[in-house]
């Protein structure tokens, strides 16, 4: 029997990966696009066109639109990742963000009970470590008490325990990854992770003078996305639904991801002061060409990326994971993840610098009648 995927949130980081991860397995991939008034879909650009990769208008906000689509492709497995994924977003857009992160996985799980998928259909749900939130312990693992702290987290709390009610209530193959941050270099540009290997690129080329950060002590365990998406997979291969964390088990701040970001686009820096006086001072280079940036300050702390409450202690305990799904939590380690990512954003920048300067050059030539 073919094996046919419904992927929710298949324009972002990690539908893309997963589209791409379940093709190469053989899946029929089915995606959920909204409408937008820029239809530019960078991330799965590169997937249009093959076969098995079929994309449908529906709305995570709209039952009946879900409802219709699970009817018509008859899906094997769900993979539901759409989100307000951004945390300070969801301070600002609370009633959105509970509506998409909450109630939209009743929708998703109500669309495949009318359509009578429960015993053929598994589900898996993109839950998350903000789910511990204010920690009560440290490091977190699939015991650990939650203590949601932001509207984001409150709503995919609702988004577990419905979960885990339909799965007790009518007997439905669904459950929870508890992913802890996960990046790479399709990360969206406002996550912490890439706004600082993007700076850092920026900077190194001459495109940006300061980054502006938050809370440089909050502390994370980040992964690689690529390697996130196998477990979402993994997830739903095993007998029996359980929920799992998924993690590296290795922690950092915000500050030393920047540091090792600047580092690796060849910038030394020295962080002096506290709190909102803190900055990030360029001791050294290594391109003779970004001498000038020596005794700079490079980076900044700003209140306007702080948050009315912060979780600021995340860590988590692959252990489950690893012995039941026999995943390797350090296929890629943190010094990699950056790596990769600020090598992208470095090639990336000279990319749209070169783009930029041949649209000034046209327009220049058009504009003296050069060109026609
Ligand atoms: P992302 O890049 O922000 O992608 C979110 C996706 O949800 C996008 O495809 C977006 O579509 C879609 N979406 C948002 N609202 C929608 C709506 N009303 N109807 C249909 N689609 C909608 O997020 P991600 O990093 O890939 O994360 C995937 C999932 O994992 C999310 O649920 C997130 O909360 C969860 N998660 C992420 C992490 C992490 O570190 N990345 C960790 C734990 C859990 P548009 O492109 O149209 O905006
Ligand atoms: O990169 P962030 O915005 O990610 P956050 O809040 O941890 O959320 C991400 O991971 C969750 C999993 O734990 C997902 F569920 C969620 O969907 C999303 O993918 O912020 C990370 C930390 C925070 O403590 C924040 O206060 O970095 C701190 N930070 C400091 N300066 C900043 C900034 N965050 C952002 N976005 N921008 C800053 O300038």
């Amino acid at each position: 029997m073919q094996n046919i995927a419904l992927i929710t949130g298949v324009t972002g980081q990690d539908g893309s990966y997963l589209s791409e991860f379940l093709l190469d397995k053989g899946y029929e991939v089915h995606g959920i696009i909204r409408r937008s008034s820029v239809d530019f879909r960078e991330r799965i650009a590169h997937l249009e066109g093959t076969p098995n990769f079929h994309l449908h208008y529906a709305d995570m906000s709209d039952s009946m639109s879900l409802v219709k689509l699970v009817g018509k492709v008859q899906p094997t497995e769900i993979y539901n990742l759409a989100a307000q994924s951004h945390v300070q977003v969801s301070f600002d857009a609370p009633e959105f963000t509970a509506d998409v992160d909450a109630v939209g996985v009743l929708r998703i799980l109500e669309a495949v009970r009318t359509n009578h998928l429960e015993n053929t259909c598994r589900i898996y749900q993109a839950s998350t470590s903000e789910l511990y939130g204010k920690v009560e312990e440290v490091p977190q693992n699939e015991n650990t008490p939650f203590h949601p702290y932001s509207p984001y987290a409150v709503a995919k709390l609702y988004g577990f325990w419905i979960v885990k009610e339909y799965r007790e209530a009518y007997n439905m193959y669904c459950c929870s990854g508890i992913l802890f941050n996960h990046e790479s270099e399709r990360r969206g540009e406002t996550f912490v992770t890439r706004k600082i290997t993007l700076a850092a690129a920026r900077i190194a080329q001459g495109k940006q003078e300061c980054l502006y950060l938050g809370n440089l002590d909050s502390l994370r365990d980040w992964g690689y996305a690529k390697d996130y998406v196998e477990c979402m997979w993994l997830i739903l291969q095993q007998e029996k639904p359980e929920d799992f964390v998924i993690a590296t088990g290795v922690q950092h701040s915000v500050r030393e991801f920047t540091e090792l970001a600047f580092r690796h686009a060849g910038i030394e820096l020295k962080f002096e002061g506290k709190d909102l006086e803190e900055k990030g001072i360029c001791v050294s280079v290594t391109n003779p060409e970004n001498e000038h940036l020596v005794g700079k300050t490079l980076v900044a702390v700003s209140e306007d990326f702080y948050r009315p409450t912060d979780v600021v202690n995340l860590w988590g305990d692959p252990t489950k994971a690893k012995a039941k799904l026999g995943w390797n939590p350090q296929s890629t380690s943190f010094e990699q993840l950056v790596q990769l990512m600020v090598e992208h954003d470095m090639a990336k920048v000279a990319a749209d610098s070169v783009a930029s300067k041949v649209r000034t050059n046209l327009a220049e030539y058009l504009e003296k009648g050069l060109v026609k």
